[in-house]
């Protein structure tokens, strides 16, 4: 994890060129960088290069993983749902086609097409979102070629990786592809017991391509991510395809101190579900899901004296749909649509502005609004809520909103910052329109509700960091608290329509509920033999009505290690997670035991003419511990031992 700061930047302030770096490296908030080794294990983390996209986002204390099985796991930042959390391809809307919730928006890239993850939070209309950086080339004076060529083995799952990439940098024109697949078979958990669906098949290509006119950039990007025979162990069905097309285009200039940006994006999902691999289906049923969105999106960034001025804005239509046929034995099948064919078009603005009243203190202010409308097409759909007594006007009018300000205190090895963000967030398309969306973790049945307010919220942070003598520390304390927080609550009245399933839930606005959480870190001897961090976290919630929150953590400590000796480099981390007990019953959350976690790599840089071999051996729950979290659906346990090798051949 590294801070990307400002610091010193402002000395350099009035000089148009660091004005543009500086609007460039404005990213005020926390960035877990992806896939660069150097960088990676330079705040000493012991990180692997051969980890997933998402084992190495669970390095950090603010992120969690939901688990379904041994692909596409979720990633939750400080326990938000995945509706509380916008998660971004590269500042692009996208949405996932999956009504069972089996694709996260970080199943259709790779880590491969990955620069770094931001984490934001102060201005953006949702509570929070988290943007995937994609790569990108750059425009420089001498041209270069780069590319690499990698591949790994696991000993666990046999899971292999392998891929390729080609760049090429110059001063008006950049260029960059890559390739990447992977497989794996079921893995072992901790008592050697193989952990069946949890297999799964991948591949993935990016294009990126960047021009220089004079002052203006121009750059085109295309995402190809195709999944297949993807087992979800913690479900009762599995997918046999899961595809996604990404396309961006984006232009870039500077008019005088003012950084313009715009982007005109498409992304499209299909989502095919599979229930033929099980040994017993009680009804056979096909169920595949679509979405499809395209935006428009801008950013301008300023300086003027000592202000720093944004404006952003967006216009996003997104149309989803997912549909479910039964085929009961004897009987006629059944048809219905579990997202009847909604389309959400909405607009939002966020202005915001920095002001930096000296050296040491600076105020960061920011709102943003957005309206839209959520249109059903389909008279199925406006037929299946017609039965539970909703009368579906048009289309529903969503508007939400959220303001914040940051005050931000620095001197010399000091750093303070104060954020409070308050605001509402619109209900998603599932909590408003769905119809018998099957949830296997508590096993009932969800219909949306057209009449959900929006839920609000309140948020506070305090982040203290100081570095003393090549030592830092840092804690952070945070706090949401809701109201009108939404929530499946069950309705005795309806029955089930998945065989063997526990009941209906109708989504409500549950009136209140709080999380709180926080972390206290440490990097040490930075400079000396053994650079060492420490992370302590934890996060608590509770619901007036429904008692515990889900996705909470319990105690949670972090230990990193890394060592060089000669040309080998040694990482150790060490991950011990106290016992669960506070698992949201309502939720179908289950509590967990306490886990320890050891992983260990050694790696090794081999120079070949004017190339580089890296080669990396990695183990991974070196314990063998049989584990699961409260995070993993129906309970399903954990990896246990792996080993993989891996070998990175890069020019
Ligand atoms: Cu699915």
């Amino acid at each position: 994890m590294i801070k990307k700061g400002i610091l010193g930047v402002l000395l350099l302030w009035s000089t148009p060129y660091f004005a543009q770096v500086f609007l460039q490296i404005d990213t005020l908030e926390e960035v877990v960088v992806i896939n660069h080794y150097a960088t990676k294990s330079g705040g000493p983390n012991a990180v692997q290069m051969s980890a997933s996209l998402e084992e190495t986002l669970d390095r950090d204390a603010d992120l969690d993983l939901i688990r379904r099985g041994g692909y596409a796991a979720e990633v939750v930042y400080h326990g938000l749902s995945g509706t509380q959390t916008n998660t971004m391809i590269d500042g692009m809307r996208i949405y996932g086609a999956c009504t069972d919730k089996m694709d996260p928006v970080t199943a259709y890239v790779d880590e491969q097409n990955l620069h770094s993850l931001e984490k934001k939070g102060s201005n953006d209309v949702t509570i929070h979102s988290l943007n995937l950086k994609l790569k990108r080339g750059e425009f420089v004076p001498t041209s270069k070629h780069y590319g690499s060529f990698y591949s790994s083995v696991n000993s666990n799952n046999l899971g292999t990786r392998y891929g390729g990439q080609y760049g090429f940098n110059s001063m008006r024109l950049w260029l960059l592809v890559n390739a990447n697949g992977s497989r794996a078979s079921n893995y072992s958990d901790g008592s050697n017991r193989e952990v069946r669906f949890t297999q799964y098949e991948k591949f993935n290509a990016m294009a990126s391509v960047g021009l220089k006119l004079g002052r203006n950039e121009f750059s085109a990007t295309l995402v190809k991510d195709k999944a297949v025979d993807v087992g979800y162990a913690g479900l009762p069905m599995d997918v046999s395809s899961a595809d996604a097309l990404i396309a961006r285009f984006e232009h870039q200039t500077m008019l005088g101190n003012t950084n313009i940006n715009h982007q005109v994006y498409y992304n499209s999902i299909v989502h095919v579900m599979d229930d033929t691999k099980r040994d017993s289906v009680a009804m056979h049923m096909d169920m595949p899901g679509w979405s499809e969105t395209k935006g428009i999106s801008g950013r301008l960034n300023q300086t003027r004296g000592n202000w720093l001025l944004r404006a952003q804005y967006e216009l996003v239509q997104n149309s989803r749909r997912a549909e479910m046929t039964m085929y009961p034995e004897n009987e006629a099948e059944m048809y219905m649509e579990t997202w009847p064919e909604v389309v959400r078009s909405f607009a939002s603005v966020n202005p915001s502005a920095t002001y930096y009243f000296n050296e040491n203190y600076d105020i960061l202010v920011s709102a943003s609004l957005s309206t839209g409308v959520d249109k059903m097409q389909s008279p199925t759909g406006i037929k299946q809520l017609e039965v539970f007594g909703y009368t579906m006007p048009d289309g529903i009018q969503t508007n939400a909103g959220a303001g914040s300000a940051r005050i931000r205190f620095r001197k010399s090895s000091f750093e303070h910052q104060l954020t409070l963000k308050a605001g509402n967030r619109a209900p998603e398309l599932s909590e408003r329109f769905g119809f018998y969306l099957y949830n296997s973790q508590d096993g009932f049945d969800y219909i949306g509700n057209p009449d959900l307010k929006n839920e609000q919220f309140l948020h506070v942070s305090d982040d203290v960091k100081f570095d003393q003598l090549g030592q830092q520390f840092y804690a952070k304390a945070y706090a949401y608290l809701f109201d009108q927080y939404i929530f499946g609550v069950q309705e005795p009245a309806y029955f089930a329509m998945t065989p063997g399933g526990g009941g209906v839930k109708i989504y409500e606005n549950i009136g209140k509920a709080f999380i709180l959480g926080g972390e206290l870190g440490s990097s040490l001897f930075q400079s000396g033999k053994i650079p060492t961090t420490a992370v302590i976290s934890y996060r608590y919630g509770r619901s007036e009505r429904f008692g515990y929150l889900p996705q909470m953590s319990p105690l949670a400590f972090t230990l990193n290690h890394t060592y060089t000796w000669k040309k080998l480099q040694f990482g150790l981390s060490n991950k011990w997670v106290n016992r669960y007990n506070r698992a949201s019953l309502s939720f179908g959350e289950r509590n967990a035991k306490n886990y320890w976690l050891m992983d260990a790599t050694i790696s090794t840089n081999l120079p070949l003419k004017s190339t580089n071999i890296l080669v990396e051996l990695a183990g991974n729950n070196l314990l063998n511990q049989y584990y699961t979290t409260h995070l993993s659906w129906n309970g399903i346990p954990l990896m246990g031992r792996n080993i993989s090798l891996m070998a990175k051949w890069s020019f």
